[in-house]
């Protein structure tokens, strides 16, 4: 045994010599004391809230860190399979409470925290977010993350390490501003491991030639090479010593600092712009979502990043010294959406060029190691590279990918000699000037399953993107996985007092391991101080809320007037303009009335807040104009507590972990068959809040669990969408009075110049509303009516938040990778001894 290779007095002394993880809080106070003097050399007499948090994480970090080495040595002594899971994004968000909570240490810590003055809550909020990532598909892999560890799964991340991580949001006069996220000042949590590297070759030439036995071999030469190196963050279970790895590649010039000889020959500019030139690679985040624009720069990304981790994965097979067939059985990669497709021929040719394997036997591992999930069917964010572009920086890959192809198409013509046309539809090859690949057809024939995120979604796909490939390969390659989200972070963290209320009900924490047990919380929907603890909560929620607006916008909210919130990347097919009209149709309304039937009106609080990607001009629109409605109704003394909109600046991970708990109303209010699945609906719900929204993505699924009287849905259907927007396209359309009648005050000035607005008016009523939104406008604000009703009579509403509450089991991330773990990877727990 590798234990045996050590000496006992050795393995003794290392033992006695090992650092003990603290278990008070006096404990605490050491670590993190210790640190502050001698990591970072300062003194009681200039330690900040920042020095404190630094200290603080110092001290969480050793404790994960000894879990973090222990579970890596398990699982390379139990050499099983291991998860790869590869994203582009990785939307951490903060670790510091995270880290205290999954350890369990978190009260040890406040009170150490308290005996040196400081107060938890500062000492959190000190820490900037890892902000790698856009959106929901970014999320979904962070919160993946912890339950593959919270549930003992062998598995590692691979991504990107950005230098810049998603931009900062400013709103200057009603405007974004975007600002760069410069988030490495000081990352506790990574450790650069210059140790692993690796260098990664692009451009140069790719050619063919027969060896001494005849066969042919393939060589890539040339070119330019970059380096990568490692830096691994630990990602720590909950309630269990399991600490697995997530690494990020950072790219750097190969060969050191810079280039010596140039630099000895005085080419001082170009040796340092190499250098930089390589460093750009890993230095910032793509700023879109749903959305692909086929930068050079960005296909860098995906190969350095692709390569990096194939490099990786099959060095630590390598170690095994298994045979090449058993390398599925020990090796499951997951494709989070097709970003990193390259990495299908890039395993190919390892096999192939590198290795010596054929080429059929080489390709029936690639498929069997890899599954493929789809995150979108919006036709713009459908991946698509340009031949000559592939041809310039990849050319061995573009050979390989023909070959993949042909491979594909000779069996497709096999099995489907009658349909000519199948071979053009389903090539992965388009014969378009320039011809281009699609990445999609390539990740599905290179996997053994693919699936979607919700259940609409992955019939969707289907039905329309993969069609043909579903008559190719038969049903049974497509599934699906409705997303979930971790109650670890979206509950627990987020809501402390809610989950302790619900523990206190069900006699301790295990709901936050299964999720399913919150169905319990039924048996106290009439339990008259439960009920009256979990709407205080709801209240205390909002008043934080309430606080944060407050501070940050300088707006007064009434903590008890109805808070409607949305709160996402902006986005034409998620609707923020219906939203946003609604609100105008509203404040209309209010102005229209008498002052006793405004007594009778119940206050609204709108709140918005999200990111549009920077040149994504109608979403910066619609953010100027919530801005600007803002601006006029929350200044306006007809209408005072009745109505407030805020645009709530920069959100993220860390803003989200406030505003979720504070909902009574969220909306998810996408067009019908576009939002994949949605993730934020969860967290509201989870919350104890209900949502307003379309039957569109996880929606639909949060309908069947919570029942249709928990949840308020309206608008056209998925199936129906195509023939709407025919019909706006061939037939002359009415528009609504309502809503021609917020049209007509945005044409009259009312929020500011008409002109900033009448691009996104235009769209709706002259160029074929392509969203719909003129098609759902009544139904939406018929609903919301209904909720203004509902939310009249609060007995009734307590008892639908927890009736959702109680059924919100099935969206917990753990029930994903269960899922996942049974039907595609075939990987099997790892409990730590
Ligand atoms: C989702 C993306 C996405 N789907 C391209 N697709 C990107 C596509 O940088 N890019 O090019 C970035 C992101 N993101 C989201 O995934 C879906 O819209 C949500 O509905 C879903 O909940 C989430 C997680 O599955
Ligand atoms: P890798 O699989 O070589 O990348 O190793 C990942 C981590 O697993 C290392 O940092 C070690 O913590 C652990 N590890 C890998 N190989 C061994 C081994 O042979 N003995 C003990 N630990 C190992």
């Amino acid at each position: 045994s590798v234990e045996a290779s050590i000496p006992e007095p050795q393995r003794a002394a290392w033992t006695n010599y090992s650092p003990k993880p603290f278990e008070s809080a006096e404990g605490f106070g050491k670590e993190a004391v210790r640190h502050i003097e001698t990591t970072l050399a300062r003194s009681l007499y200039n330690c900040d809230e920042a020095a404190t948090y630094a200290g603080t994480a110092l001290a969480l970090r050793d404790r994960l860190v000894m879990d973090w080495n222990k579970t890596q040595q398990n699982q390379t002594f139990a050499d099983q399979k291991r998860v790869y899971y590869l994203s582009l994004e990785f939307l951490m968000g903060r670790a510091l409470d995270n880290a205290m909570l999954n350890a369990d240490v978190k009260d040890m810590a406040r009170e150490g925290l308290s005996q040196l003055g400081f107060r938890m809550e500062d000492i959190i909020s000190q820490e900037h977010d890892a902000a790698l990532g856009n959106g929901g598909l970014g999320r979904l892999a962070a919160c993946f993350l912890d339950s593959m560890a919270s549930m003992d799964i062998p598995a590692w991340g691979y991504g990107l390490r950005y230098r810049y991580g998603i931009f900062k949001q400013e709103i200057i006069d009603g405007y974004q501003v975007e600002v760069p996220d410069y988030w490495l000042d000081f990352n506790p949590w990574e450790f650069p491991r210059h140790d692993v590297s690796v260098d990664i070759q692009f451009y140069g030439n790719a050619s063919k030639f027969q060896d001494e036995t005849g066969k042919t071999v393939a060589v890539w030469e040339g070119g330019e090479i970059v380096n990568a190196v490692a830096y691994d963050v630990p990602i720590p279970g909950y309630k269990t010593a399991t600490t697995n790895n997530l690494r990020l590649w950072g790219s750097k010039a190969s060969g050191g600092e810079f280039d010596f000889q140039k630099f000895n020959r005085g080419e001082y500019e170009s040796s340092v712009s190499d250098q930089q030139r390589a460093e750009t690679i890993s230095a910032v985040l793509y700023p879109n979502d749903n959305l692909e624009r086929g930068k050079e720069l960005r296909l860098k990304q995906q190969y350095f990043w692709c390569a990096a981790s194939l490099y990786d994965i099959v060095r630590r097979f390598k170690k095994t010294k298994r045979a090449w067939k058993d390398f599925p059985s020990q090796v499951a990669i997951q494709l989070n959406d097709t970003h990193p497709t390259l990495a299908i021929p890039e395993l190919q040719r390892i096999l192939v060029d590198l290795e010596g394997l054929e080429w059929d036997e080489a390709w029936s591992i690639v498929q069997k190691t890899f599954g493929y999930t789809n995150h979108t069917v919006l036709p713009e964010a459908l991946e698509k590279w340009s031949v000559p572009l592939i041809q310039h920086l990849l050319p061995r890959h573009l050979q390989i990918i023909y070959d993949i192809n042909l491979n594909f198409l000779q069996y497709v013509e096999r099995n489907f000699p009658k349909d000519r046309e199948m071979l053009g539809r389903v090539s992965i090859i388009e014969e378009s000037q320039p011809k281009m690949v699609r990445m999609a057809y390539l990740a599905v024939i290179g996997s053994h399953k693919v699936n979607g995120v919700a259940e609409l979604h992955s019939d969707l796909i289907k039905t329309t993107i993969f069609k043909d490939f579903v008559k190719i390969y038969g049903p049974d390659k497509f599934t699906n996985v409705t997303n979930g989200i971790t109650p670890r972070r979206w509950l627990h963290q987020a809501n402390p007092r809610l989950s302790a209320l619900i523990a206190s009900k069900l006699g301790g924490y295990d709901f936050l391991k299964d999720l399913t047990l919150l169905h319990k919380l039924e048996n106290f929907v009439d339990d008259k101080e439960f009920r009256k603890e979990f709407a205080e909560i709801k209240l205390a929620n909002k008043e934080r809320l309430a606080k944060y607006i407050h501070e940050t916008t300088g707006v007064t909210v009434n903590p008890k007037a109805l808070f409607d919130i949305q709160v996402k990347r902006m986005h034409e097919y998620k609707r923020q303009q219906l939203n946003i009209f609604g609100v105008i149709h509203r404040y209309l309304a209010i102005k229209s009335m008498s002052p006793e039937d405004r007594k009778k009106l119940a206050p609204r609080v709108s709140i918005f807040g999200g990111k549009a990607a920077p040149g994504y001009w109608m979403a910066k629109t619609v953010i100027h104009l919530i801005c600007e409605v803002g601006r006029v109704v929350n200044n306006d003394k007809d209408v005072g507590d009745l109505l407030k909109v805020i645009f709530l600046e920069d959100y993220n991970v860390s803003k989200a972990e406030i505003i979720c708990p504070a909902s009574d109303i969220s909306e998810h209010i996408s067009t019908a068959g576009t939002e994949a699945s949605g993730t934020s609906n969860m967290k509201f719900v989870l919350n104890g809040g209900l949502i307003i929204g379309t039957c569109d993505g996880a929606n639909i699924e949060i309908t069947r669990e919570v029942g249709e009287n928990n949840i308020f849905l309206f608008g056209n259907l998925a199936e129906d969408v195509d023939d709407l927007r025919h019909a706006h396209i061939y037939q002359k359309y009415e528009l609504e009075p309502s809503l021609a009648s917020v049209f007509d005050a945005i044409k009259a000035g009312t929020f500011g110049d008409a002109g900033n607005f009448s691009a996104l008016v235009n769209g709706i009523v002259e160029h074929g509303d392509y969203y719909l939104v003129s098609d759902d406008f009544v139904s939406y604000c018929k609903t919301h009516e209904l909720i203004d009703e509902a939310y009249g009579d609060r007995e009734a509403w307590v008892t639908k938040c927890i009736q959702s509450v109680a059924r919100m089991g099935f969206f917990s991330s753990d029930r994903c990778i269960d899922e996942y773990a049974e039907m595609i990877w075939n990987v099997e727990k790892l409990v730590p001894t």
